[in-house]
């Protein structure tokens, strides 16, 4: 069987874990785009995750001393396609905060960056672990200097998702067709913002909150880049008491939606697949 790999990238507490628990729940309930052919290697793992949903909670961040996790799956891309071997390695995003704090990014990692098919870049609207300054020019400066012993500073999240970008840039390979790699960012907790801010799009959050980082995105050259606002409940567990009550008579696996573009305007889809799906699409 072939493999296709896809890597998931981002900070401490942005929504990684929890994505991948929601995505085999869709998996293993078979409505997607992406159609699953078996069951997972390692399944402990993403179970215990849609335990916690569907018992009305967040799944806790990854453990920084536990194993790394892979979730493995086989599934069919479209009716027509033989069936490739998904893999998803699961790193602590507090590891890769360090990794660019530090400039030094573990050898595993960078093998995964340079074997893998495609990306999943994490940032979540209003984590507290998020770190301003939120303008550009101070972001900038930051930057710049980052690597020349500064090193106690506090990275804003924006520098540390603009590095993580330069180094998807520089290791992901193309795909075999010869087109060029693709990198789905997903804004997670899009169910924490207003109507009208969901109205304007991810990609509008993502100007006016990571200026910084959105303009990186715009200027890509070596990917191709998509941007998804996720809810995988379609809500707050943690914060949102209404919502809790409601979601007692919700159905874990068909709750929460994707945001994208499409057709230049703002679409909104239950299928919480489509960004895999659009990532390794051949
Ligand atoms: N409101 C809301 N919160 C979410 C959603 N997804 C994740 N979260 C919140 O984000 C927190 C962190 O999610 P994780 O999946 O643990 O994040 P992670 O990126 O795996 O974090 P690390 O393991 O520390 O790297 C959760 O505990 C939730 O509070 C969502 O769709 N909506
Ligand atoms: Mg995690």
């Amino acid at each position: 069987m072939s493999r296709k790999s896809i890597i998931l990238v981002g900070g401490p507490d942005s929504g990684k874990s929890n994505y991948v628990g929601r995505l085999w729940a869709s998996l293993k309930a078979g409505r997607g785009a992406l159609k699953r052919t078996g069951m997972p290697r390692n399944i402990e793992y993403v179970e215990s995750i849609c335990e916690h949903l569907l018992r009305g909670e967040f799944a806790g961040r990854t453990d920084t001393n536990s194993e790394r996790q892979d979730f493995c799956i086989p599934l069919k891309t479209r009716e027509d396609t033989e069936p490739t071997e998904l893999i998803v390695p699961d790193f602590t995003g507090e590891l890769w905060r360090d990794a660019i704090k530090n400039s030094e990014i573990p050898r595993e990692w960078l093998d995964e960056l340079e074997n893998a098919d495609g990306a999943l870049l994490f940032v979540r609207v209003h984590s507290p672990l998020n770190v301003q300054p939120l303008d550009w020019v101070t972001s900038r400066d930051i930057l710049r200097k980052h690597g020349e012993g500064n090193e106690e500073l506090e990275l804003p999240t924006q520098v540390i998702l603009c590095e993580l970008l330069r180094h998807l840039q520089q290791r992901l390979a193309d795909k075999p067709n010869g087109t060029r790699p693709r990198l789905a960012v997903m804004v997670t907790a899009w169910d924490n913002l207003d109507p009208e801010k969901q109205a304007v799009g991810p990609m509008e959050f993502l100007r006016k909150e990571f200026p910084l980082f959105a303009g990186a995105l715009e200027d890509l050259e070596r990917m191709e880049m998509r941007v998804y606002g996720v809810t995988i409940v379609g809500g707050d567990l943690k914060r949102d008491d209404k919502f809790r009550k409601r979601y007692q008579n919700m159905i874990m696996a068909e709750s929460g939606t994707v945001t994208f573009e499409s057709g230049g305007s703002w679409q909104e889809s239950p299928d919480v697949t489509l960004p895999v799906a659009w990532v390794i699409e051949d």
